[in-house]
């Protein structure tokens, strides 16, 4: 239904490009017309004539020329989406524009970053905190899956979540300042790696462990990983109203020692159910100082891993109804009374799979083989299917595992180290193919769908390609159009910068017949895994400035320590010195600081501006500090002036001509 309609678009719009490239670069220059040139109108001859010297000058082909007009962006305009993509080893978020690839942002999550002030002030401090290990505040994180909040299976623009795989919490972005408000160290696991991913109506962040562990990670001797490792899928209860992860009314489904890798959430007609993709079902756990294998050996010695599935809208009932028990303050479900409630259930998966995402219907559940060609395809309706007529045997762990026939679709042969799937708005799939340094387009099937589950063909990439991403790939509504492979090595494709070298972005058109490299953008602050790619018009909601002057910006209200112009004061209270100071373009508000040394400073800092882009930043010499302060903003910080001195200082964002006299003085007296 409807394909036919949509590959006739697709044949014009075939049509339409091998138009232009065919005809090359003067075919390209009478397609773009006339311009209005500073007042005049350039006649289509000249600007033809002038494309062809600059293509002919800088070594263009008609292609080259295509791919820079479907990708650039003029000065003003803004794209037409923002990808949200993980930072990997920064720890951090990075927003982009497509098409043009223009990097916006990065939001600092799990490591301070200075420009943002992320981590410097006492209130960021505090968040960074929220997210400690055995006592330990953290500063560095690794972040593999960002997930937008969603509502009815598509992306609302309200919020971000990123996981931490190195040790197991969740960063909260607010999209209303692009800032994170929460971080939660998940009390279960130590290291996790399926999430975040949200159910349709964000419920539920989904966050699975990876590397298997005793039960908070409590010690215990590797040899007895079978009987005491253990894995887990958490289950974080977002409370959209408070902006945050409601801890109290998580919980996790404990899971055999197997390590769990990408998840997704069921919707339409798996909605209340969740897929993840597991491995390591052959329990290694490297050489344990012995003579077993190591991982990589010892892990993919099976055929068969598993695809745990769970229906996590019961799970919350178990909970509800008190069969859960207390692990380290969070509720988890015992994989026994799991296995009894009937919400947990595995399926046999092709040689070490990885990735497993849902179909835009819900229908069909898409899983990769690491090391098997295909992608292999599971039908929602046949795995119910096959719980109701009882073909399940139980595992060593007692979790029933279901016939793999039954449950199974269709099995496509893809090419070389599939990965990661996508969809489009034209019921086309896409996978990125890592041993092959490729991406996969081929068709869903189904019913009333002819020649489904097919490959289509491939476009190289530049190279190892990991995650992929179609615009709004993974919801229910596909926007397609274009896709971002996200590659591991970059290798040629940059000038050099050394042995350490970015990772590539590449950019594909995918409405033409065939599809189309067009950019090449690299990442050179981590090793990227996911992005999200949303229609900018869906973040609607961005705040220029603060709501009102002096705003706490963690809990998005107004500040008791708002300072207003003119309530600018030093107080001293024994050695407790208390600071309230404002910003405004070109005064800091007091410019001069007397203290003695051993002072316990708190200072607490308004901008009272609430013009759009007039930020203003703080540093202080000497104490590792630098803030920034957005229009309307309070934030605050405490130090111990235990060096007596002279320290200027200043205001670190180019605010207006006097900004470099927006200083004040601070003078530790010995
Ligand atoms: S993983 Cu990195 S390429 Cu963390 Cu999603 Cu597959
Ligand atoms: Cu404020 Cu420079």
């Amino acid at each position: 239904m409807g394909t036919v309609v949509k590959s006739k678009e697709r044949v014009s719009r075939r049509t339409m490009m091998k138009g232009a490239a065919g005809a090359g670069a003067t075919g390209l220059a009478v397609g773009v017309g006339t311009r209005m040139n500073g007042g005049g109108e350039v006649k289509a001859s000249a600007l033809q004539s002038s494309v062809e010297e600059i293509a002919e000058a800088r070594g263009l082909t008609p292609d080259d020329i295509t791919a820079a007009l479907k990708t650039y962006v003029p000065s003003g305009v803004h794209d037409d989406f923002l990808i949200f993509s993980s930072g990997g080893q920064s720890g951090q978020v990075l927003v982009i524009g497509v098409p043009s690839m223009r990097l916006l942002k990065v939001i600092a999550v799990f490591a301070p970053e200075p420009w943002q002030g992320f981590g410097f002030s006492n209130d960021t401090w505090d968040v960074l905190a929220g997210g400690e290990v055995d006592g330990k505040v953290l500063t560095c994180g690794d972040t593999h899956h960002p997930g937008l909040s969603e509502t009815e299976g598509q992306y609302d623009g309200q919020f971000l979540f990123i996981n931490d795989k190195a040790n197991a919490r969740i960063g909260v972005i607010d999209l209303r300042d692009f800032e994170t408000k929460q971080i939660v160290k998940n009390p279960h696991i130590i290291s996790n790696h399926g999430g975040t991913f949200v159910t349709p109506n964000t419920e539920y962040i989904i966050d699975g462990s990876q590397y298997a562990a005793p039960h908070a990670w409590q010690y215990a001797p590797i040899e007895n990983y079978a009987d005491e490792y253990r894995g887990a899928m958490t289950f974080w209860k977002f409370d959209r109203d408070a902006g945050r992860i409601a801890q109290d009314q998580s919980f996790s489904v404990e899971l055999p020692p197997y390590w769990n890798d990408l998840a997704d959430a069921g919707k339409g007609p798996s909605m209340g159910w969740m897929f993840s993709n597991t491995f390591n079902t052959e329990l290694s756990y490297g050489s344990g100082g012995g003579d077993a294998p190591p991982v990589e050996v010892g892990a993919s010695q099976r055929d068969m891993d598993y695809l745990t599935v769970i229906n996590w809208e019961k799970a919350a009932e178990v909970v509800a109804a008190g069969r859960a028990e207390e692990v380290n303050g969070m509720p988890m479900i015992p994989m026994g009374v799991a296995v009894e409630e009937g919400l947990l259930w595995f399926v046999p998966e092709p040689k070490s799979p990885h990735g497993a995402d849902v179909t835009p219907d819900g229908k069909y559940i898409v899983v990769s083989g690491k090391l098997d060609p295909h992608v292999t395809i599971y039908s929602f309706e046949k795995i119910q299917q096959a719980i109701a007529d009882g073909k399940y045997e139980p595992d060593a762990y007692g979790v029933p595992v279901l016939d793999f026939e039954a449950c199974m679709e269709a099995q496509v042969e893809l090419g070389l180290g599939p990965l990661h799937t996508q969809f489009d708005d034209q019921g086309l799939a896409y996978t990125s193919l890592f041993l092959d340094s490729g991406i996969a387009r081929w068709k869903v099937g189904g019913e009333g769908v002819d020649d489904g589950w097919k490959l289509i063909d491939m476009i190289p990439m530049q190279f190892n390609t990991g995650h992929i991403c179609v615009a709004e790939g993974d919801t229910v509504s596909p926007a397609g159009q274009y896709l971002i492979g996200m590659n591991k090595w970059a290798l040629d494709r940059f000038h050099p910068v050394g042995p350490l070298l970015p990772q590539n972005f590449q950019l594909v058109d995918i409405t033409g017949d065939q599809m189309q490299l067009l950019y090449d953008m690299p990442i050179g602050i981590g090793e990227p895994h996911y992005v999200q790619m949303i229609k900018s018009e869906r973040l609607e909601n961005i705040w220029e400035v603060y709501p009102e002057v002096g705003w706490d910006t963690i809990n998005q209200a107004p500040s008791e320590f708002a300072t207003q112009i003119g309530q600018e004061r030093i107080e001293r209270d024994g050695e407790n010195v208390t600071i309230y100071m404002t910003t405004i373009r070109s005064t800091i508000r007091p410019d001069y600081i007397e203290l003695q040394k051993g002072d316990k400073v708190t200072l607490h800092l308004t901008n009272v501006e609430l013009a759009h882009d007039a930020t203003h930043g703080f540093t202080m010499p000497g104490q590792d500090i630098n803030l920034s302060i957005e229009p309307g903003e309070t934030t605050t910080v405490s130090w111990v002036a235990d060096t007596a001195g002279t320290y200027p200082y200043y205001c670190t964002e180019f605010c207006s001509a006097l900004h470099l006299e927006m200083m004040g003085y601070l003078l530790v007296t010995p």
